[in-house]
């Protein structure tokens, strides 16, 4: 599905704000994601993310002003080591993720979010935990094949749609914001 046809698909619109990862690190994701997945359900390739705000459902009269207010956040190309994996009971995923934020995505998270409060675009307000989700439905972290350590070196952030489309999650890359030239 195109985002053209998402936009006119509905007058609510599942969104979320995004790091959105190029080909190669989204490869590397997904095939560990396999290979560690289990019973649990490996995220597709093309579904692979960071998530810096979900909006859940939004008036889609909305998206212009949503895209404009993105477009006025300036960051720092982020360097996003992404160096532990880990699991969480509560929501049974496996995910990755950095052992230290890096300042630009703390800050860029947090100018998104001040802007959309600012506007009065909901979010879910939960504090920002910096995770790529990998596996859903898993039992356990398995203890092997260990994690090898990648970066992300993420120069824009996305915002996508969401539906659910002949049973399946698609999510479609609305618009791209980058970051300030280096
Ligand atoms: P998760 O991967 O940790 O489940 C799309 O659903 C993305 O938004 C997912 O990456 C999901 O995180 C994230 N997200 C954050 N808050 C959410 C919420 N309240 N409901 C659904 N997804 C949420």
């Amino acid at each position: 599905m195109n985002t053209k046809q998402l936009e006119q698909a509905a007058d609510t619109e599942r969104l979320f704000f995004a790091l959105w990862p190029r080909s190669e690190l989204r490869g590397r994701l997904a095939a560990w994601a396999r290979q560690v997945a289990g019973r649990g359900r490996a995220m597709r390739r093309e579904n692979l993310h960071l998530t810096l705000a979900f909006l859940g459902d939004t008036d889609a009269a909305r998206l212009p002003e949503i895209k404009s207010l993105a477009a006025e956040v300036r960051f720092d190309p982020i360097r996003l080591p992404l160096d532990r994996a880990g699991y969480w009971k509560h929501n049974r995923i496996i995910w990755c993720g950095a052992s230290a934020e890096p300042q630009a995505l703390t800050a860029l998270v947090a100018d998104l979010r001040a802007r959309l409060t600012t506007a009065g675009v909901r979010y879910d307000p939960k504090p920002f935990v910096s995770h790529v989700t990998l596996v859903r439905n898993a039992a356990r972290l398995p203890e092997a094949p260990a994690w090898i350590p990648l970066v992300w070196e993420a120069g824009d952030f996305a915002l996508v749609g969401s539906a659910r489309i002949q049973g399946r999650v698609t999510y479609a890359v609305m618009q791209r914001f980058p970051a300030a030239a280096g």
